[in-house]
């Protein structure tokens, strides 16, 4: 077996890292939409940051009618947590599979380099676990997802299994011009498309367990419809009292994620004030942005600063997508209306009768 062979030659080379005399920092991960409080730049010297994610399948409701979906997780959110560490750092991650879970699963991490992005090294059976550990060598925010092997792969991301790594320039993020860059507060957004068979009235299944489910969601997923798209795994897990929240004036950075699909985020009312839309930090942001694209396998990041108060629906700009299927999200932001952005000079009312007369007026033809 490649993966096999590949982890012998892996082993076989004196991991250079077991000698690093660095600091170590230990992080403790928190479920998107959130991230773990961290420094936007650092002076330190590189460390080595550690991790510990829990693989965990579970039994979810991923809309309002109930849906059941046999998940497979880490760290028990859909999408998993995400790491941020800085550039030059070393990211060393304790993969744990509990005995309980059903499945072999890994981490292919696409901010790492070899070794099938750590997923050659991480292989682990239920009751097994893993350390890996790799260097944060370039800078921006990155996908991470479950890759065991063939048909597993695309089966276990649809399933929920995928994340973000941040690596963050050691001196921050800049605009185009090398001037600093803040943020007041970030939020994760990990949005995937899922594909919950139907029974023969039309109404989704349920299943006993993942691999009870793998059969007829694999039928359905090579006919590439999605049943749901959603953000952090299920309609509405941002939307009403799940609202991100801001004031007006703070800057938030927005990271957003797919690891399987195209989609194109956009904030209705504001806008990307500078946006790395393939995610990659040391190429100059664009700005001004109204709708940005993810690729699929990739993240992307957005700062806004925002200016009005008010209830901002983020949406993957697919409406139907949004709409339909559920890739939608909320921003609750308070402060103070800007009349000079925008008021309405003048309420709906009755169109005044003079004007309603003179639309009447049959049109001449010369
Ligand atoms: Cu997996």
């Amino acid at each position: 077996m490649m993966g096999a062979a590949l982890a012998a030659l892996m082993l076989a080379t004196p991991a250079l890292a077991q000698d690093l005399k660095l600091p170590r920092q230990k992080v403790e991960l928190v479920a998107p939409p959130f991230v773990h409080p961290h420094e936007q730049a650092t002076n330190q010297a590189p460390k080595i940051v550690e991790f510990r994610m829990e693989i965990v399948e579970k039994e979810v409701v991923i809309d309002e009618q109930g849906t059941k979906f046999q998940a497979m997780t880490f760290n028990g959110s859909m999408p998993g947590p995400m790491m941020v560490v800085h550039q030059g750092d070393y990211v060393e991650l304790t993969l744990v599979n509990p005995e309980t879970n059903t499945m072999p699963h890994n981490i292919d991490f696409h901010s790492a380099t070899g070794a099938l992005g750590g997923g050659a090294l991480t292989l682990i059976n239920p009751g097994e676990q893993v350390v890996l550990r790799w260097k944060a060598d370039r800078a921006g925010v990155f996908v991470y997802h479950c890759a065991p092997e063939g048909s597993m792969i695309p089966w276990h991301v649809v399933s929920g299994m995928h994340g973000t790594v941040m690596v963050l320039p050691r001196d921050g993020l800049k605009d185009g011009a090398g001037k600093a860059l803040h943020y007041d507060r970030i939020y994760y957004i990990g949005e995937h498309d899922l594909y919950v068979p139907r029974d023969e009235n039309g109404k989704y299944k349920s299943y006993g367990s993942p691999g009870e489910a793998y059969a007829d969601t694999m039928e359905l997923m090579r006919k590439l419809i999605p049943t749901h798209v959603v953000f952090n795994g299920k309609v509405g897990a941002l939307t009403g009292k799940n609202a991100m929240t801001a004031n007006v004036g703070e800057t938030v950075l927005i990271v957003h994620s797919q690891a399987n699909r195209d989609s194109r985020p956009h904030l209705i009312g504001g806008h990307g004030d500078h946006v790395w839309e393939t995610g990659k930090f040391a190429n100059r942001p664009e700005t001004d942005l109204e709708t940005w694209f993810i690729r699929g396998g990739s993240a992307g990041a957005a700062l806004y600063t925002f200016k009005q108060p008010g209830i901002y629906a983020y949406v993957n700009h697919n409406l139907i997508e949004a709409v339909e299927l559920g890739a939608a999200a909320h921003f609750k932001v308070e402060g103070k209306w800007n009349d000079d952005l925008m008021s309405q000079v003048k309420a709906p009312g009755p169109i005044p009768p003079k004007l309603q007369g003179a639309l009447q007026t049959p049109v001449k033809n010369n």
